[in-house]
């Protein structure tokens, strides 16, 4: 049993806290008592010097010259090092473009199906118009269903391995392209990028670290301007893209007098079938026969994101509140998609009385419901899903219903479109503000919660740490969910800004920190960076724009830090990455990078340190460029 003091250092999330404490009475385990149990964690592993890729090994080249200098095989500390952070870059790429190209699947079948299969269809149309064009297919003479189609044709071509090149990549700045094409790591195909990744960490295959981490730098340029850009893309068009919407976050989103259903996980298609599938009146007439005033649905992580970004959804919170939602004993039924969800989530469920229910073949949970998302039944789907919910609100144990506080609300919803559109029609005012130095820069604040860190407090003393210093921020995935439970995505919380962003906040009715989306969403960052590029005539190395991840645990986080760095985008990571057991590929990622494109990765655990070395990188820039 936890005593009390210990939980009040687990999570900054007054409401988190309460819920842990229901937890323990419930004996539900959560990640900070798996952590407790790890201790003390191996440093080999920490450091990034152990090798399990071969059936020669498992292998550690000792950092400290006191145990063995090479694996089996002859690799070196900084080749298993660079070798094991190429494996990391290419599964975090892979699992944001797997998600992409589900996405572009879709849209293939609501392109030549139309809206009456599965209930998908077009929403936004002139995107579809814009995102053709620069695929480059001709819509002239062609339907809308015809130009959806030969999108998605062209869309899926890059996900393959023929090496035709990706065509958002032109989004990018010509003088951040030259310095990709020049150190020769211009992706070229998501799919032929990855293989050859894998390919590449094989034993025997590569012997040099900067010749691996270059192609690292390559697949996660895939990712951030291919992958999960196209995720973000096709989403808006099929869903709409996001307008600036009010909403609420924290667990106090969970309704105690209604059927709760929470949608956890990273792809968004199934949650939106069911959140229409929760309006439907038959259902709602079913919740009230149980016992319910009706049906609600939450969202959590970044299908969570989506969900709030697109519908206004309420969101009940960052990936270390996933077992604490349970806790709060009125949750019927959490749906799952992939990525970020424990594998014990269904223990966690049987000490109250909700359903897991997975959806995709790819992320199935022992002991789970499986309910196949298939985009032709998809409408059916959620239905169902919805109705086994509504029909477990009678095994609701009331006695043990505890929703720890009330919402706090957000303002979400801010694509570059919907940034624009706030701005009077163009960023050239935020470009005036930066100038004239009202805003001194801005900041993407992005990644996870880790149970290493006491939780949002990474992402909440940065932010705040920046604010003060007329930095704006712009955020996703956790550390926007972070930043909600604070109070941060409201206008009001534009009081913590400093003197010079404060105004502007103000005239605009804006909040402080802008949330962005989900995790494959901080494309709309890469997006938003590059046409500020464009205005001020310059690469995205040379902005006064900084990356942050502060609570980061995933290996998606490892090549989003490595895009935003690859992009020209400084980045501070507060927790270290698995590299510290090789000293070269410290000073590669650090100084060699910045070298070769014009940013580098730092490490600053203290929030406030962090917000210096970005207040200072930021001051530097602005410097730079004469501004
Ligand atoms: O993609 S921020 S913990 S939920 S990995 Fe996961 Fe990290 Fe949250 Fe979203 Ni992103």
């Amino acid at each position: 049993m936890k005593e009390d003091g210990e939980i009040s250092g687990l999570s900054e999330d007054g409401l988190a806290r309460r819920a842990l404490e229901d937890a323990e009475k419930a004996g539900m385990e959560t990640a900070w008592d798996r952590l407790q149990a790890q201790q003390p964690q191996c440093g080999f592993g920490e450091t990034g010097v152990c090798c399990n890729r071969c059936a020669m090994g498992p292998c550690q080249a000792d950092p400290f010259e006191e145990g063995p200098e090479r694996g089996v095989c002859g690799a070196d500390a900084d080749l298993i090092v660079a070798r094991n952070m190429l494996a990391d870059i290419a599964a975090g790429a892979a699992a944001h473009s797997d998600h992409g190209r589900e996405v572009a699947e879709i849209f293939q079948k609501a392109a030549e199906n139309g809206q009456e299969s599965g209930g998908y269809g077009i929403t936004d149309e002139n995107k579809l118009e814009k995102v053709a064009e620069l695929f480059d297919v001709d819509g002239e003479d062609a339907s809308r269903e015809e130009l959806a189609g030969e999108l998605a044709r062209r869309i899926l071509t890059e996900f393959g391995t023929h090496r035709s090149g990706l065509a958002l990549i032109d989004r990018a700045p010509a003088e951040t392209r030259e310095i990709w094409s020049e150190l020769g790591i211009t992706p070229d195909s998501i799919g032929g990028d990855l293989v050859e990744a894998m390919h590449r960490t094989h034993m025997g295959v590569g012997a040099d670290p900067v010749n691996m981490l270059l192609h690292g730098l390559k697949v996660a340029l895939g990712d951030g301007w291919g992958g999960s850009m196209i995720a973000t893309e096709l989403g808006d068009i099929m869903f709409g893209t996001p307008e600036i919407n009010q909403s609420s976050m924290n667990l106090g989103v969970i309704d105690e007098n209604m059927v709760n259903i929470v949608v956890h996980g990273h792809n968004s298609v199934l949650s939106e079938m069911i959140v229409q599938a929760a309006e439907n009146d038959r259902l709602n007439s079913l919740a009230e026969e149980k016992g319910a005033e009706g049906i609600k649905v939450v969202g959590l992580c970044c299908t969570g994101n989506e969900i709030l970004m697109r519908r206004g959804i309420p969101l009940a919170g960052n990936m270390l509140n996933q077992e604490l939602v349970l806790a709060t004993g009125a949750v019927e039924a959490a749906v799952i998609d992939y990525q970020c969800i424990f594998p014990s989530l269904v223990e966690s469920a049987s000490c109250y009385h909700t359903e897991i229910i997975t959806t995709s073949h790819k992320s199935k949970i022992p002991g789970a419901v499986h309910l196949e998302f298939d985009p032709e039944t998809a409408e059916s789907t959620a239905r169902e899903i919805v109705k086994r919910a509504v029909k477990r609100f009678p095994e609701r144990n009331s006695g043990r219903v505890n929703i720890p506080g009330e919402p706090k609300s957000v303002t979400a919803g801010f694509s570059v479109q919907s940034i624009t559109e706030a701005l009077g029609g163009s960023l050239t005012p935020l470009i005036e503000a930066i100038t004239a130095g009202d805003i001194k820069g801005a900041a993407g604040i992005v990644g996870c919660n880790n149970p290493k860190i006491k939780q949002d407090k990474g992402h909440i003393e940065l932010a705040k740490n920046l604010l003060k210093e007329d930095i704006l921020l712009v955020e996703t995935g956790c550390a926007a969910v972070a930043s909600g439970k604070e109070g941060m995505l409201q206008p009001e919380a534009s009081e913590l800004a400093g003197e010079g962003l404060r105004p502007v906040l103000e005239s605009l009715n804006m909040p402080p920190v802008l949330h962005m989306g989900a995790c494959v969403d901080c494309s709309r960052i890469l997006k938003l960076a590059a046409a500020m590029a464009r205005e001020l005539e310059v690469g995205i190395q040379q902005l006064p724009l900084a990356g942050a991840a502060p609570e980061w645990y995933a290996q998606k986080a490892v090549a989003i830090g490595s895009y935003f760095v690859a992009s020209g985008v400084y980045t501070v990571l507060g927790v270290p990455p698995k590299i510290f057991g090789s000293s070269e590929v410290v000073n590669l990622l650090s100084s060699g990078l910045e070298e070769a494109v014009g940013a580098k990765f730092a490490v600053e655990p203290e929030p406030e340190a962090a917000a210096e070395l970005i207040v200072d990188h930021i001051e530097s820039q602005r410097e730079e460029l004469g501004i």
